[in-house]
């Protein structure tokens, strides 16, 4: 009977059916869903630390605004996210519990700090420009409620990445330290973002199986070159110059060459020792401590409602 199930799903998956909430899916499908959603969750939650660190120090009103709006934008993520993560049966506390106690993984990019201004430029054009290439495949995942939410989340998305090469462009363009500011940004940045795509395929234990069910459409390879692809003529437009002496167009091929990535920092960082990885959980939990009280709150004027509703009744 499951065998059966399973065969008709993936029958399902292969035609391009969204799986929708109510329809039967394999138990591990399930898990990997509530896995990588709630961990994307997690990255848009956490993610906005290490901008809301310059929310105050913005050089204008008009960045100040642009990158409040951002950071809200990715509460909002954060939000839909949950959401989705709960219509698989996964409960939300849970869920957070889970990346506060560190059983849940998020993005190891977020755990490098954000030094200075330039840096806010770094993460959009960079950080979000890697992630519109992760979720720009993710639009057509096959679990409906993730494809649905990613189609919103990359409208917003593509807006932050202009922010932020705008700001890198400003500074680019401007005087020579401003110049070197962004050439330093660059330099932080652009191996960690390569490294959010995850590890080398034929190290990444999820990849084939989340392929044959179609919630990656791509491999965590394919996208990192697709990103490289992108970004390097942006980075030559800039005048500025990418950290790896190894990056080279290949005419064969048609795509870029690039140097080794440090695989070591990588789960370093995701182990949770990177430079900020205590800081963004004590953070969050600081976050849920504080918010206590409204969550009391919003509790008692629910109970109170509900007991005379059933007074009326
Ligand atoms: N960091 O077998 P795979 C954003 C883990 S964008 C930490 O290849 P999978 C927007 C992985 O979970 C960033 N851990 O895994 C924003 C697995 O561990 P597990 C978030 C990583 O799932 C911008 C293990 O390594 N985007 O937030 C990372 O098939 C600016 C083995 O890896 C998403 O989450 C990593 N970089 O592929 C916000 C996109 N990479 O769970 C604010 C959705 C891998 O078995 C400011 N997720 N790991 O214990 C995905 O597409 C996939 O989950 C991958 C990983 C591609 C990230």
């Amino acid at each position: 009977m499951s065998e059966e199930l399973e065969q008709l799903f993936q029958e399902k998956i292969d035609q391009d059916i969204k799986i929708e909430p109510k329809d039967w899916m394999p138990e591990r499908y399930r898990k990997t869903l509530i896995r990588q959603m709630s961990q994307h969750a997690h990255s848009e939650i956490v993610g906005m630390l290490p901008e809301g660190n310059w929310i105050t120090r913005a050089p204008s009103l008009r960045r100040k605004v642009a990158l409040l709006a951002k950071v809200q934008d990715e509460a909002g993520h954060g939000l839909y996210l949950y959401s989705a993560v709960e219509t698989l049966g996964a409960d939300r506390e849970d869920t957070i519990d889970d990346l506060h106690t560190g059983k849940a993984k998020y993005s190891s990019i977020f755990n490098y700090p954000t030094i200075s201004w330039a840096d806010i430029g770094a993460i959009g054009w960079l950080v979000d420009g890697a992630a519109i290439v992760n979720q720009v495949a993710l639009q057509r995942t096959s679990y409906g409620p993730y494809a649905r939410a990613m189609i919103r989340i990359c409208k917003e998305e593509s807006f932050h990445q202009r922010q932020g090469y705008e700001i890198t462009m400003t500074l680019a363009k401007g005087s020579p330290e401003q110049k070197e500011m962004a050439q330093e940004a660059l330099n932080r940045w652009w191996w960690p973002s390569l490294m959010m795509f995850g590890p080398p395929d034929d190290e990444s234990p999820n990849t084939a199986q989340s392929i044959r069910w179609r919630v990656k459409r791509h491999t965590n390879d394919q996208l990192r070159q697709e990103f490289i692809d992108m970004t390097v003529p942006q980075a030559e437009y800039l005048g500025l110059t990418i950290p790896d002496p190894d990056l080279k167009w290949n005419e064969e091929k048609g795509m870029y060459d690039f140097g080794e990535i440090d695989w070591e920092e990588f789960w370093h960082v995701v182990k949770g020792n990177g430079p900020c990885n205590k800081d963004r959980i004590k953070a969050r939990k600081a976050a849920k401590d504080n918010g206590e009280w409204v969550r009391e709150a919003a509790n008692a004027h629910a109970e109170k409602k509900r007991q005379q509703e059933n007074k009326v009744a």
